[in-house]
């Protein structure tokens, strides 16, 4: 496997070829890590290669089923040089190799599970386990992977705070006590202003999503937390958590249950996306439970996210498994959080799939047969 010294490396390398003439894409997942990761980066362009062109491209998991429509924003932006952010493209590794075609460059920086290796003479490939393989990658936010590779090639520091913000969006807080103290002590910030510009970013995701881009600007050029804070994106937070309270308790009500396979499913058709909020919610009160979030309130996709907190059954794992066999199928993601989405047309079957592959996973766990 790589080393933490291989990766800085041979990502200093990429940062030396970087002129003014490059238009540097930056793909990051449509989410609080990501879009945390996609600010800390450019935080180090603004660094190093203050005349480089870039601009950020929020992106969902959809890439992975039908990549075309990035690639045509990538070359409408004359784009020669993309980095790709808390986005698993090594699970289809089409999607770089197809992109190595137009682009000069790639640089993929990830903290899943690693899927294969995408090094070759354009792309750098760079994963969490790479910098620190002692840690379980889903506790090594990509906002922190981040912010850890630039802080060997620049002084990111000033985008700290929101770093920390990033952990927060990922569930890292506990894993990174000591730097998260440290920045807030900085900061002068409180654990809460932290938790609340999580949520911000999480409403707006979800309640006013072609909103997402200018929050993340404004996340971006904000001079501190407080002026972030002070901006527009309280009223979704509002509007999000009604949604999200009006959920949680169907869950208590309606969620059907298997109590001997530790199951719980509840289906939902949200007024608009609180699915991994709400999965993070109800699973954080209940970390011994596999959760299954199941939205069926899109048009065409049934879409899921899977919870669990103890790491007794790999999320990761189970996504890939239900929806084997399942035409169109997708899903990936950590040991305690995953998601996917199949046709909606095979909602039925993947249910009974996810209850026959955590039978099975529960008989091999207690050694019956
Ligand atoms: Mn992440």
């Amino acid at each position: 496997m790589k080393s933490r010294n291989d990766c800085e490396e041979q990502f200093k390398g990429f940062l030396s070829r970087l002129s003014s003439s490059d238009r540097v894409a930056i793909v990051h997942h449509k989410d609080g890590d990501g879009l945390c990761s996609a600010i800390v980066f450019s935080a180090g362009l603004d660094k190093v290669a203050p005349n480089t062109h870039y601009q950020f491209l929020p992106s969902t998991y959809g890439i992975f089923q039908s990549p075309h429509s990035l690639y045509r924003n990538l070359q409408a932006a004359e784009c020669n040089k993309i980095v790709f952010l808390d986005l698993n493209v090594d699970q289809v590794p089409g999607i770089v190799k197809n992109a190595e075609v137009f682009a000069e460059e790639i640089v993929v920086i990830d903290h899943h599970k690693i899927y294969t290796s995408l090094d070759s003479d354009k792309t750098t490939f760079i994963k969490a386990q790479f910098l620190d393989s002692t840690k379980e990658p889903s506790q090594y936010p990509n906002a922190k992977l981040t912010f850890d590779l630039w802080s060997s090639a620049a002084d990111v520091s000033a985008a700290d705070w929101v770093c920390v913000v990033g952990i927060a969006a990922d569930m890292g807080l506990e894993s990174w006590k000591e730097f998260v103290e440290n920045v807030l002590k900085r900061r002068n910030l409180s654990l809460e202003d932290i938790k609340t510009m999580k949520e911000m970013i999480a409403a707006v995701e979800s309640v006013a999503e072609e909103k997402f881009l200018d929050m993340g600007m404004a996340l971006k050029s904000a001079p501190d937390a407080r002026a972030f804070m002070a901006g527009p994106w309280k009223k979704y937070l509002e509007e999000f958590e009604r949604e999200l309270a009006h959920w949680e308790a169907e869950f208590e009500k309606h969620a059907l249950r298997y109590d001997e396979i530790e199951l719980a499913i509840l289906e939902i058709a949200p007024t608009f996306s609180i699915r991994s909020a709400l999965s993070n919610r109800i699973s954080q009160k209940n970390p011994h439970l596999t959760l299954v979030i199941f939205d069926l309130g899109r048009s065409d996709r049934a879409v899921f996210s899977l919870r669990r907190q103890d790491f007794q059954v790999k999320m990761n794992e189970l996504a890939e498994k239900s929806v084997d066999g399942i035409p169109g199928g997708s899903g990936g993601g950590h040991v305690p959080v995953a998601v996917g989405s199949v046709p909606k047309a095979y909602a039925e079957q993947w249910h009974k799939n996810v209850v026959r592959v955590l039978s099975d996973d529960y008989s091999a766990r207690h050694g019956k047969n």
